[in-house]
């Protein structure tokens, strides 16, 4: 009982493996009697039709029955009637076969010529491929294989995710990019591009400084401290001034009492 579960488990991972690695398939219509079995399919871009004569004599023509009649439109022909047991015809459906050969809807209708008066039919319908394995591209590209995608500009990865910033020099290297060409800067960094400094977290200086690097400030005379908010006392010119004759009249004074004369 436990083997067999086990053994199912392998079995089931083994074809989904297998299913998921051949993203091409073949699909087999057989033609006997006076019908294409199965008629109507859907196939995936890059998928082969492979038609098996079974029994009677048959052909493959696309197009449509009008009136018992086949009308053929030029798309794919496997040639005259036989009735040749095992005899097999393709097509691959790829794109570049869609693109020659472009159908609304990418519907292909198609007949046996002999038996069209029988209303001998089918049709294969063609979808794109499926992305399902990378988010649908995000809806920032256009699945152009399995799980493939082919991003639009401005966003990159394999499901087209990551915003690109290179309009903005990539953020410069000092912030991230958050949004196709969007930039959330890092600290003491701004502008679009992040290349320009900030002082945000030194109070942009206080208003009494420059700032000049990334959270630095050049603080204006009179100014200290990381954001140039604590006044220090400044020499001013006139102040040097009147320190200036202070100690002028210091010396007059020492000099006049050093030299002054003895009394009698
Ligand atoms: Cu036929």
């Amino acid at each position: 009982m436990k083997r067999d579960i086990i053994d199912a488990t392998v079995v089931l991972l083994a074809y989904s493996v297998a299913s998921v690695a051949s993203a091409q398939t073949t699909q087999n219509v057989q033609l006997s009697g006076a019908a294409f079995t199965p008629a109507n399919i859907t196939i995936t871009v890059g998928d082969t039709v492979h038609w098996i004569w079974s029994s009677g004599v048959h052909n493959v023509e696309s197009g449509v029955i009008v009136s018992g009649s086949g009308q053929h439109d030029g798309n794919f022909r496997s040639g005259d009637p036989t009735g040749t047991v095992g005899t097999t015809y393709d097509v691959v459906f790829n794109q570049a076969f869609l693109n020659a050969n472009p159908m609304p809807g990418s519907v292909y209708p198609y007949y046996c010529v002999v038996h069209a008066f029988m209303n001998m039919a089918g049709s294969i319908t063609v979808q794109g491929p499926d992305c399902s394995g990378v988010n649908n591209c995000s809806g920032h590209g256009t699945c152009v294989a399995q799980d493939t995608c082919n991003c639009n500009a401005g966003w990159t990865g394999a499901d087209c995710g990551t915003p690109t910033c290179s309009g903005v020099n990539n953020c410069s290297n000092q912030g991230t990019c958050v949004d196709v060409d969007t930039c959330d800067c890092d600290a003491g960094w701004t502008g679009a591009d992040c290349s320009m400094v900030a002082c945000e977290d030194v109070n942009n200086c206080s208003g009494h400084g420059t700032c000049v690097g990334p959270n630095t400030c050049l603080c204006e005379e009179g100014f200290g401290t990381d954001n140039c908010s604590v006044q220090v006392p400044a020499v001013s010119a006139w102040g040097m001034v009147v320190l200036g004759l202070v100690i002028l009249i210091a010396a007059a004074v020492v000099i006049q009492r050093r030299f002054k004369p003895v009394e009698p």
